[in-house]
């Protein structure tokens, strides 16, 4: 079940500037289904536990305020090999590096905010998603 999933959420600075729309016929353009979705405002807790893998890193307080500045759109999707092409449909990290025509070329301004979030493994994927739905949120 995993293989075929990922986790995404479209952050705060993407709803802010009115690219919810375009995000999702994106996204299923490319073939992914939407098996859950919510429209939520992260607090300091969840989004500090959702990120507690970068604790230790420079960026985290700035990761944490950023991601609880505005709502944002989580969901899981369903495709296959859905981590990896998810990845490739969002652009690297940096948008300045990302390749033409991703997400994160189209809709993000900086590396911080970078407009998208997807899961970088299967196992995160599941983790993620189990985060924010639960199994009667799912279809
Ligand atoms: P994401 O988790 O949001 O999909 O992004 P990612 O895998 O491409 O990048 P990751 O290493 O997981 O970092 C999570 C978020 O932290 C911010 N970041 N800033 N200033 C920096 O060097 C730096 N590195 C990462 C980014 O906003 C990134 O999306
Ligand atoms: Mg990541």
């Amino acid at each position: 079940m995993a293989t075929n999933r990922t986790f995404t959420m479209i952050k705060p600075d993407a709803v802010a500037n009115g690219h919810i729309g375009a995000i999702l016929n994106d996204i299923i353009a490319a073939g992914f289904k939407i098996v859950a979705m919510k429209y939520i405002h992260l607090t300091d807790t969840s989004a500090g536990n959702f990120y507690a893998v970068h604790k230790e890193r420079p960026f985290y307080g700035d990761l944490v305020s950023f991601m609880t500045s505005g709502p944002i759109v989580a969901a899981i999707l369903e495709k296959e090999n859905a981590v990896e092409d998810f990845r490739t449909l969002i652009g690297a990290t940096d948008p300045a590096k990302a390749a033409e025509g991703t997400i994160r070329s189209k809709y993000a301004k900086s590396i911080d905010a970078n407009a998208v979030h997807g899961s970088d493994s299967d196992e995160n994927a599941d983790i993620e998603g189990n985060f924010f739905f639960s199994q009667f949120e799912r279809f």
